[in-house]
């Protein structure tokens, strides 16, 4: 058994001791829903119970209770290299413990036995139209691993619900493992003449994922690392962790979960933002000549922007009320490695400039930039700049939080997710009984 299967089989017991003492609490009230919160999609109902990870409005996001700097200090590194091993952010967050070297290399060895990509979904993936955008690629790849899934076959073979997680773990890994390789192979599939590029068994998993994209400098290797770590996992509100949870409920297996997941991924005002928010810059250096603009015109580009309906890509969020942390630490990079980057420049000073115009507006209720409003520079900087592919980036990330969600919601037995709907005449008539 793996030293990440054996200390979640040592935790099970005490965990559903936990769980099953908060049935107690039973009639107890959390929250109360008002009608602008059942309008305007469920925010800030307390609703979900997540454990690997909680977002606080002004502080940013905690993983089991480390902050983002906490936990790049506390993962154990590869010697010379100053990122953690990204899989060790996966141990955390189902374990809610740092992994030692040996626990973490135990996890890189169990995941490295898993990752060879099917001749059927690199058959898939070609059979898809040239101009199919990488995120339909991605999830559709995901979904095409479902044949795979160990919860499904030992489902059918008539499982114990006690047992549910074993598999879940298993799938888990096994979707991990592939998913860099599923990526790199999208990525240069579309944008590097069909030539890919073989895994290196003394990559560790997130330095393997850049080799096999054909970034092969250290800095962008670490860069990728933290990048995994940055976008891994942001408690389960969000629409993507939301969506894994949700149809995992139904007892759906990871394949399926992870994949509906990235479709969530994939929007616009989520995932997505990454691509619209670099292109929104490439796009204000371009209508100044390619160069860096200065403040004034970017104040003025910005509300050509907002006058026209359009969002501001990469600022605002739906819970976070200051500047992401994640955006911090990406800036944290940019400012060590390419402080004189003309498109960092430029993401500086729309830095400078957005959150005071978005607070002019007066309609965003955080004017500050989130994850999203920095991961592109880095991209382009070493030379990936082909900014539909980003979500998928986002996306092998995500995975390891939704995954490791999934595995906790399938030991503690999380029921199937059933909100209930009413009509707007019912919902009239509620508003005017409470008055
Ligand atoms: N630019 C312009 N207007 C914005 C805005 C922005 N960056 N952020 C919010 N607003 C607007 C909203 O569109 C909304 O307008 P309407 O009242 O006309 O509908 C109003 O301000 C209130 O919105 P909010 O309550 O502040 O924000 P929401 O919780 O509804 O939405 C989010 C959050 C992220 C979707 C929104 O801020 C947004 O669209 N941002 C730009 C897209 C983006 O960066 N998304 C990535 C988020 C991180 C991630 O998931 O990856």
């Amino acid at each position: 058994m793996s030293l990440l299967k054996q200390k979640l089989a040592s935790m099970m017991a005490k965990e559903r001791e936990d769980f099953k003492s908060l049935k107690g609490l039973g009639d107890k009230v959390i929250d109360h829903v008002r009608v602008d919160q059942a309008l305007g999609g469920i925010r800030g109902v307390k609703v979900l119970i997540c454990d690997t990870s909680y977002l606080d409005p002004m502080e940013g996001i905690r993983f089991r209770g480390m902050t983002i700097p906490e936990t790049r200090k506390a993962l154990p590194k590869k010697e010379g290299v100053e990122e953690p091993y990204a899989l060790g952010i996966w141990w955390l967050l189902l374990t809610g413990e740092i992994p030692t070297l040996e626990e973490v290399l135990d996890l890189e060895a169990e995941v490295k036995a898993k990752a060879q990509l099917p001749q059927y979904i690199i058959d898939v993936l070609r059979a898809l139209p040239q101009d199919a955008h990488p995120m339909a690629m991605f999830t559709t790849a995901i979904a095409a691993l479902e044949g795979e899934s160990a919860f499904r076959k030992r489902y059918n073979e008539g499982m114990t619900k006690a047992d549910y997680w074993e598999p879940t773990l298993e799938d888990s890994i096994n979707l991990l493992a592939k998913l860099p390789l599923i990526a790199s192979y999208i990525y240069r599939l579309k944008y590097k003449n069909d030539d890919h590029i073989p895994a290196n068994p003394n990559e560790d998993w997130g330095g393997n994922f850049a080799h096999m994209m054909g970034v092969d400098n250290p800095e962008y290797k670490d860069l990728m690392r933290l990048y995994l770590l940055l976008h891994s996992d942001h408690e389960s509100g969000n629409v993507s962790a939301h969506t894994g949870h949700l149809v995992s409920s139904a007892l759906s297996d990871v394949f399926y979960s992870v994949s509906a997941a990235m479709g969530g991924l994939a929007g616009p005002l989520h995932g997505l933002a990454n691509q619209e928010c670099l292109k929104w810059i490439l796009d204000l250096m371009d209508h100044f000549g390619g160069r860096t603009p200065t403040k004034e015109e970017i104040e003025k580009y910005a509300w050509d922007t907002l006058n026209s309906g359009q969002v501001i890509p990469g600022y605002g969020h739906a819970v976070l009320r200051q500047t992401d942390p994640r955006y911090a630490a990406q800036r944290g990079f940019a400012l060590k490695h390419l402080p004189d980057d003309p498109i960092f420049k430029t993401v500086s000073n729309v830095y400078e400039v957005i959150p005071g115009i978005l607070e002019k507006q007066g309609k965003a209720k955080n004017p500050w930039p989130n994850v999203d409003a920095h991961s592109g520079v880095l991209q382009v900087y070493y030379g990936v700049k082909e900014y539909d592919f980003y979500t998928v980036l986002f996306g092998v990330s995500r995975a390891m939080g939704i995954t490791s969600q999934l595995v906790w919601d399938r030991a503690l037995g999380y029921p199937i997710e059933r909100p209930k709907s009413i009509t707007r005449k019912m919902l009239k008539k509620l508003a005017e009984e409470a008055n």
